[in-house]
């Protein structure tokens, strides 16, 4: 038996009731402190509650929330009593969201209070029986055909439910444990189901081999929960040793990041490229990461130059790394003392790697490919998807969609995507999906959006586009259109017009050449 919140909280419960676990920062910039003590009552109030609404093993609990001790709480308590919490992106519209929760047949969606008005989006659900929010003291919003509670009246109505989670449902590390939506390799999400073992087996592969992870860290991620990278910091990691984190509900700025540095003194710093070049461009002052024993990065390839940039400014280590949410967290990476700027870094302990050419044969280092990787954390594969399923979990070996080439010393360089996926800001942004959106336009004739570096070498999506005969439209009237129908991650940074697209003799768009233009 073995179930993976009894391992991260309870655990340290038993042993060391009064160890904190959590430090969070609110909205308001007001902290509150939960030890592994408090955090265990906090999670076996909300499994109790979860038992008396009548959710049963294996159902789908979606959470979009900030990152709060309450989403902590409740996707420990899902996996205690045998369900399936799946932690959504709070930066999806509202058609987004019920796309998910139909998707995954959810049976309660609980929301905290800046993403309140999604709820009505997922009213009329067939599986859907409870919306729970965190209300702050809101109104409650109102969702067609379901019972929807603030968070309080939730957990007290399960009070009497309170003793049948003395024990954690009998799970083993096989049993499903939670999904995570990914939108990587075909652009619609699929929900990458993980089993409970596979927690503990990122913490004992990266966060042991690499971190060398101990009580005494304090981890703070800029990536929030809903990512597999800002859960296994957030949560996996630090509970795994009985260490703590810090939690900051608000949406990530220099300012706020200056302050948790200063007041709560993160030991280990998870953030992607984007978010240091932000830092390094706001002056942070040069001994903001002093009390940093390493900064964490990954969601995308790490320039060279910024590398150089951030480590020799701020005086931290910086540990480059590439993971995806089918493998819940990072499997190549550099160590301590011997990473290389420009390369990810080396295969973690407990993973392995080929890269391969497009028939599937290994190529010899020096020679870019196709980036395979295998190791015991690997989701099961995707919930009602199985021609994906197929393609991406061949055998023991994922396939990552990422196209590498490997040095003779055995370190691993980025080349891009191999498929036309962009990521924006360690995001998967489909560009057909933003194609659509501007095909919407009734100035818009062509598009095609491609992945092109900034200033900083950080890829972003552009738009290059073919207007109608004597159009008017801006390229800001196109990115607000875009803002308006799309999550604002996905809208382009830039609209180039051109005459025409370079297209095949059959008339088929050829992306790379619309690239090569971007490029220009
Ligand atoms: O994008 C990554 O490199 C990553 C790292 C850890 C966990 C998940 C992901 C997608």
């Amino acid at each position: 038996v073995f179930n993976a919140a009894e391992w991260l909280v309870t655990r340290h419960a038993l042993a060391t009731p009064e160890r904190r676990a959590i430090t969070a920062i609110g909205l308001d910039g007001s902290v509150r402190t939960f030890s592994y003590g408090e955090l265990d009552g906090e999670v076996r109030r909300f499994a109790a509650a979860l038992l008396a609404s009548g959710v049963r093993p294996e159902e789908r609990l979606i959470l979009c929330m900030g990152d709060t001790p309450e989403l902590l709480t409740a996707f420990l308590a899902g996996l205690r009593i045998g369900a399936v919490p799946v932690p959504v992106s709070t930066m999806l519209k509202p058609k987004d969201i019920a796309v998910l929760a139909r998707d995954s047949r959810a049976r309660l969606v609980a929301l905290s209070a800046e993403f309140a008005e999604l709820a009505p989006a997922v009213g009329g659900l067939p599986d859907l029986a409870d919306v729970v929010v965190l209300t702050d003291g809101a109104p409650l919003p109102e969702v067609e055909g379901t019972r929807v509670r603030d968070w309080d009246s939730f957990v007290t109505a399960g009070a009497d439910f309170l003793e049948q989670t003395a024990t954690p449902y009998p799970t083993v590390a096989d049993s499903p444990a939670f999904w995570l939506y990914t939108s990587g390799t075909t652009g619609t999400p699929k929900g990458a189901m993980h089993r409970h073992g596979s927690l503990r087996d990122t913490a004992e592969t990266y966060a042991r081999d690499v971190l060398a992870i101990g009580p005494d860290d304090v981890t703070f991620s800029v990536a929030k929960f809903f990512f597999a990278y800002g859960l296994g910091n957030t949560l996996t990691f630090p509970f795994s040793v009985g260490a703590s984190t810090v939690l900051d509900r608000s949406r990530p700025s220099p300012a706020g990041t200056l302050r948790v540095l200063r007041d709560f003194r993160p030991t280990l710093f998870f953030g992607g490229p984007t978010y240091y070049a932000a830092l390094l461009a706001a002056g942070l002052p040069e001994d903001a990461f002093a009390g940093v024993r390493a900064c964490v990065s990954a969601g995308e390839a790490f320039p060279a130059a910024l590398f150089e940039r951030f480590t020799s400014t701020f005086g931290v280590e910086m540990l480059d790394g590439i993971g995806s949410t089918e493998m819940l967290h990072i499997f190549i990476s550099g160590r301590p003392g011997r990473t290389r700027a420009g390369a990810t870094g080396e295969i973690v302990a407990g993973y392995e790697a080929k890269i391969v050419d497009d028939d599937g044969v290994p190529v010899p280092d020096g020679t870019p490919g196709n980036l395979f990787v295998r190791g015991s954390s690997a989701a099961t594969g995707y919930w009602c998807r199985m021609e994906t399923t197929r393609l991406v979990f061949q055998g023991h070996w994922v396939r990552t969609g990422d196209t590498y080439v490997r040095s003779a010393d055995g370190y691993y360089s980025s080349l891009g995507r191999t498929d036309d996926i962009i990521k924006a800001g360690g995001i998967w942004v489909s560009p057909t999906e933003v194609e659509e959106r501007l095909r919407q336009h009734p100035e818009v004739m062509q598009v095609v959006v491609v992945s092109v570096p900034d200033e900083t070498g950080l890829d972003k999506p552009v738009a290059c586009t073919v207007l109608t005969a004597g159009s008017t439209t801006t390229t800001d009237d196109l990115v607000a259109f875009c803002r308006e129908g799309l999550a604002a991650f996905k809208r382009p940074r830039n609209v180039l017009v051109f005459d025409e697209l370079p297209t095949t003799a059959t008339g088929k768009l050829q992306r790379f050449r619309v690239r090569e233009l971007a490029l220009e």
